[in-house]
């Protein structure tokens, strides 16, 4: 293991032989098959252990179904104080917690850092909240009542989650459900196992810092497919949050539908970006950029598509090619590298098997392919692509989690935005224009069809305020800000008679 990893790992108290269990401050080795995590930077295995057996997913669940009894009678401003206390955590362990990010999940620093900082920032968020749970009071019918809703929490709360936010996405829930009163069991992406490690000892060093606080409010189980499903099926989970594919969304959002459960799902994007004729070329430029190769497009906002006015569609693809000519590929760890490797070597296959078929279709591919000179050996860097084609193609209307560009070309901005909509995903969108009537109509009821929608910026790069997620096949959930906390609770409405008649609603007369 690097250097530096393990000097991080080290300050964050985790210990270097990780154990796929964790409920609260205690750890167990897994009983089930065996998993291996190996960096995205050069191949080499970052960690060797059994992962969690299903019987241990139970016991966690179980754990956090008792924490639950008691975390809920804690005032809510008081859980609030436990998530200020974590946040602060956090701030202390940005940097080493970003490295963990880097080496485990093959993002640039900066991007880590980045990500760590939606942390402290949802963190922020739910303090702010943990003293605005409210309910309306609403005005009665009847003479002598009072109608009024109060928020209760929910109960445990299932994670899953994806290697590609491996620490952020699992906070956005954490920290919004901890402050709702529910105790949290997370499975992470196989894998980023160390980054999930690294979050629980952040946990644990509060938890001994607090009072109050049943440690069972944080578990961990780290294994495959099937501990997710048995988070799926337990009854005992009235929510399960899930980041990942449309695949395993569907499977997750079936099973839990089976049994009446709560689903909040935030699943594939296929993002697209209208640039009209009167858009800031140079802004186009920039943004485009950063959303079409951060996390080396292995983000669910990442740019997909761009749809590009016919009058300037040359310029802005020569301007957008001599830009990606000069992007500095290489180890994400190293200063100055903006483009580090993909997740694994399917990660690569499948880029490489959508660019043939883009060219199948008749595209024009512009980039893509291995780079090897300049990289650490036993990673997969690739070059970024930008496909010219046509928005027929069906390669388009597939996420592909990897750099690929591709452009298309309109005429009518009624044609961009059907263009924008032709694809089953639905999570984020973008609009560069100087002309304020397309914007608005971009954001308007028969624009995008998008959770997000943006306008002069980029697709990617959500600050957590709003709620997060999208509509279609990215599954209609949405985390994180805004009013997503409501998921993460029960409402109660209270009908309270404080008068001595008992008049019916609806004026009914039922006279004994
Ligand atoms: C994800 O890719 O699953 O908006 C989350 C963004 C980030 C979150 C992405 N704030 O790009």
């Amino acid at each position: 293991m690097n250097r530096a990893l393990q000097e991080a790992l080290q300050r964050l108290g985790e210990p270097l032989s990780p154990q796929a269990v964790a409920i609260g401050d205690q750890t167990a080795p897994g009983e089930g098959a065996p998993l291996v995590a190996r960096s995205p930077i050069d191949g080499g295995t970052l960690a060797e252990f059994p992962s969690a057996a299903l019987p241990q997913v139970d016991a966690a669940i179980e754990a956090a179904a008792r924490a639950y009894l008691q975390w809920r009678l804690v005032p809510a401003p008081a859980r609030g104080q436990f998530v200020r206390a974590f946040g602060e955590k956090l701030r202390a362990h940005k940097a080493d917690l970003a490295t963990v990010v880097t080496w485990e999940a093959g993002k640039i620093a900066q991007e880590a850092l980045g990500e760590v900082q939606e942390m402290i920032d949802v963190c922020e968020f739910a303090v702010g909240l943990s003293r605005q749970l409210y309910g309306k009071t609403i005005a009665s019918e009847r003479p002598g009542h009072r109608l009024a809703e109060q928020w209760h929490p929910l109960g445990p709360v299932g994670v899953i989650t994806a290697f590609n936010f491996p620490v952020a996405v699992w906070a956005w829930n954490a920290a919004v459900a901890w402050v709702c009163g529910d105790p949290v069991v997370w499975k992470p992406s196989e894998k980023t196992p160390l980054c999930a490690l690294a979050c629980q000892a952040i946990f644990r060093q509060t938890l001994a810092e607090c009072q109050e606080v049943p440690p069972a409010l944080s578990s961990l189980v780290i294994g495959g497919a099937d501990a997710g499903q048995r988070i799926a099926e337990s009854t005992k989970l009235p929510l399960v949050s899930a980041t990942g594919s449309t695949a395993m969304g569907r499977a997750v959002a079936a099973t839990v539908a089976r049994r009446l459960g709560r689903s909040l799902l935030e699943l594939g994007g296929n993002n697209g970006m209208v640039v009209a004729p009167s858009a800031d070329l140079e802004l186009a430029a920039r943004s485009i950029v950063f959303a079409a190769v951060g996390t080396c497009g292995q983000r669910c906002t990442t740019l997909r598509r761009l749809i590009v006015h016919d009058s300037v569609a040359d310029a802005l693809r020569d301007r957008l090619l001599r830009l990606y000519e000069r992007l500095p590929i290489g180890n994400p760890a190293e200063g100055g590298v903006l483009v580090g490797p993909l997740v694994d070597e399917r990660a690569a296959s499948e880029m490489e098997g959508a660019l043939a078929a883009a060219r199948d279709q008749g595209g024009r591919v512009h980039g893509g392919g291995r780079v090897a000179a300049g990289v650490p050996a036993g990673g997969y860097y690739v070059r970024p692509a930008i496909v010219e084609i046509s928005p027929d193609a069906p390669i388009v209307q597939r996420e592909t989690f990897a750099p690929i560009l591709y452009l298309m070309r309109y005429h009518d901005f009624a044609d961009a935005v059907a263009i924008h909509n032709a694809v089953p995903q639905g999570l984020s969108s973008a609009i560069l224009t100087s002309d304020v009537r397309e914007a608005e109509s971009f954001c308007s009821a028969s624009g995008s069809d998008c959770g997000i929608v943006n306008v002069n910026i980029g697709t990617s790069g959500a600050e957590i305020g709003g709620a997060f997620g999208g509509e279609k096949d990215t599954g209609g959930g949405r985390e994180s800000g805004s009013d997503a906390w409501k998921q993460y609770m029960r409402r109660a409405t209270n009908t309270v008679n404080y008068s001595s008649d008992l008049p019916l609603a609806q004026g009914i007369k039922f006279d004994l």
